[in-house]
């Protein structure tokens, strides 16, 4: 997700706005100034194609000290940090298919390493129910919140809800016996295909305050955690990664990562940062499922 629109540079492209510059000298005064393209672009979408209101929300104090001090909130007796407390001190979680193994940890970024989270049968069983049904998946929109095909996102995914055949109902009860998040603060599984070369640039999970189209999925809920399972092995590349904690994890069959992003107080890690390296060679297929601070209804 992306990072917040500070009050500098909002309320600079509301002066840039007010002299009348146009887009495309904002943009190239952004990228002189050494702006990424891609913040260069986002800045200059919510200066053109905004409602000035929005860009206005973006200058006022209170709103930029709630970003600044990003937090989840959580309902009564949901523990925010999300972490898995059995996988700190045992190396095997017995449930209803076998044992899943922890294989690694990290505590900051928090990652758990899992692997038996699905049997092979089940994997599969996954791919052949999402094959024919995957399309281009895409991104939130940091204008205004809805879907959008982004480079940085190549994969194709289809979006599963919660219990939709005896499989999924399985996995989705499943996952929230490892977690211990009920399964109602899933977001449902989503499957998704990378072919050679498909990545998911380093993003975030959770929904910044401080980006207009990601505050409005903040009504639903913020995320906390994602379980990524990894239902084929990959001949080269694919491995999650965690830039900043300089970590990686390679797909194997029924294997998963954990990772949970928010602290007693709610707040989230930016060391959470993460994404999924370009397939090198052969295909990747994974599970992936977003968990929120409190149930979560589709909007
Ligand atoms: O493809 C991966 O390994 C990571 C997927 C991911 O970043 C996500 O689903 O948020």
């Amino acid at each position: 997700m992306a990072n917040p629109i500070n009050k500098e540079l909002a309320q600079w492209l509301r002066d840039r706005r007010a002299e009348n510059f146009t887009r495309d000298e904002v943009h190239a005064l952004l990228i002189e100034h050494h702006y990424a393209q891609e913040d260069a672009e986002r800045a200059t979408a919510i200066a053109f194609d905004c409602p000035p209101e929005d860009l206005e929300s973006l200058l006022d104090d209170d709103f930029q000290a709630e970003a600044a001090n990003q937090t989840a909130t959580w309902i009564e007796g949901f523990e925010p940090t999300a972490r898995i407390k059995r996988a700190e001190t045992q190396n095997s979680i017995p449930l209803d298919h076998g044992a899943i193994k922890v294989v690694c940890r990290s505590e900051r970024p928090y990652v758990i390493g899992l692997a038996n989270v699905l049997t092979a049968e089940e994997c599969h069983e996954l791919i052949e129910y999402s094959r024919y049904r995957i399309s281009r998946a895409m991104v939130v929109s940091p204008i205004d919140g809805s879907d959008l095909v982004d480079d940085r996102r190549t994969s194709e995914l289809v979006m599963l809800s919660r219990g939709e055949s005896p499989l999924i109902a399985k996995l989705d009860e499943r996952i929230a016996q490892l977690t211990g998040i009920p399964s109602d603060h899933g977001e449902g599984l989503q499957v998704m295909r990378y072919g050679v070369g498909a990545e998911y640039a380093p993003h975030y999970d959770y929904f910044a305050m401080g980006s207009l189209g990601e505050r409005r999925h903040l009504k639903h809920g913020q995320r906390v955690a994602t379980l990524v399972i990894y239902l084929n092995d990959v001949e080269a590349g694919g491995e999650t990664i965690f830039p900043y904690g300089d970590l990686s994890i390679a797909p194997q069959t029924g294997h998963a990562s954990y990772f949970a992003y928010t602290d007693e107080a709610g707040r989230c890690d930016a060391m959470s940062f993460h994404g999924g390296a370009p397939v090198k060679a052969g295909e990747k297929w994974i599970a992936t499922m977003w968990i929120r601070d409190r149930p979560y209804v589709a909007a």
